[in-house]
C-alpha cells in the first residue's frame, strides 16, 4: 500500500492570521486521514510547525536552495527548513522553473540537498500547453524525471507531483484518461530506473486545480496517490473535503 498524501501549497499567500486555518484543518480531519502536508510561506514555517505539533499535520517549505549555506541573499537552505521542524519541501514547482529559470539539474540538486537535510522533497514536473498540443507530453515528462530526480530516491524519502502547467490555477483539469496516461507513464519510468520495490512505492501526486468537486474522480486513478493543492488548500473548508476524498 502506497502512502496517500494530501499536500497544500499556499504559495505567496498567508500571514500569521492564516495559522488559524491549520487549527481548523486539524479539528476537521477525517478519522483515518491520509498524510496531510501544508506548505506555507517561509516566514510562517516555525509557527506552523508549533501550531500542528500534536495534530498529525506535517509542514513543508515551498523551495530550498541547493547549497547548504553561503552568499545567497534571500534564499533558505534545506538545513534551515529542517531546523524549523518542517519535514517536506516542494522543489521544481513550475512557478519556480518559470519565474526563476530553474532547470532540471537545479531541481535535482535541490532534491539532493533536501535528502541531505533529512527532508522529503515533493518534486514537481509537468508539461506546458504547447507541449501537450504538440503531443510531446510524455517526452517532456520523461526528460524532467530523468533530469530532476536524484539517484538516491527511496519509497520514504521522495514524493513526485505531476502538475500540468496549463491546469495550474486555471480551473482546467485534464481528463481522467489524460491523468491516468501520465501517472502510469511516471510509474513505469520510476520502476525502470529504481526497480520494482522502490518504483512502485514512491507516492505520485496530481496537482493543478484540484477542488472538492473533482478530487474523488482524480483519486480513482490507480497511480494517483494524492494531490498537491494550491488555491483550495488555503481554507480548511475547501481543503478538508479533498483530504476526506482520499481517506
Ligand atoms: C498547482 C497547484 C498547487 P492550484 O500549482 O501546486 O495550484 O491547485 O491552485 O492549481
Amino acid at each position: 500500500m502506497r502512502r496517500k498524501i494530501a499536500a497544500g501549497n499556499w504559495k505567496m499567500n498567508g500571514t500569521s492570521a492564516a495559522l488559524a486555518e491549520l487549527a481548523a484543518m486539524a479539528a476537521d480531519l477525517p478519522k483515518e486521514p491520509p498524510k496531510v502536508v501544508i506548505c506555507p510561506p517561509a516566514p510562517l514555517l516555525f509557527r506552523a510547525v508549533e501550531a500542528t505539533r500534536t495534530t498529525g499535520i506535517s509542514i513543508g517549505a515551498q523551495d530550498c536552495h541547493m547549497q547548504a549555506s553561503g552568499a545567497f541573499t534571500g534564499d533558505i537552505s534545506a538545513e534551515m527548513v529542517a531546523d524549523t521542524g518542517a519535514a517536506y519541501v516542494i522543489v521544481g514547482h513550475s512557478e519556480r522553473r518559470d519565474a526563476h529559470e530553474e532547470t532540471n539539474a537545479d531541481v535535482r540538486n535541490k532534491a539532493e540537498a533536501a535528502h541531505a537535510a533529512g527532508l522529503t522533497p515533493i518534486i514537481c514536473i509537468g508539461e506546458a500547453l504547447e507541449d501537450r498540443e504538440a503531443n510531446n507530453t510524455l517526452d517532456i515528462i520523461g526528460g524532467q524525471l530523468a533530469g530532476s530526480l536524484p539517484d538516491d530516491v527511496s519509497a520514504s524519502n521522495t514524493v513526485v507531483a505531476y502538475e500540468p502547467i496549463w491546469a495550474i490555477g486555471t480551473g482546467k483539469v485534464p481528463s481522467l484518461e489524460q491523468i491516468v496516461e501520465v501517472h502510469d507513464y511516471i510509474r513505469a519510468e520510476l520502476v525502470h530506473r529504481y526497480g520494482n520495490t522502490i518504483g512502485n512505492a514512491v507516492p505520485l501526486l496530481y496537482g493543478g486545480s484540484v477542488k472538492a468537486d473533482n478530487a474523488a474522480l482524480i483519486f480513482e486513478a490507480e497511480n494517483v496517490d494524492g494531490a498537491l493543492v494550491g488555491g483550495a488548500s488555503l481554507k480548511a473548508a475547501d481543503f478538508i473535503p479533498i483530504v476526506a476524498a482520499l481517506a
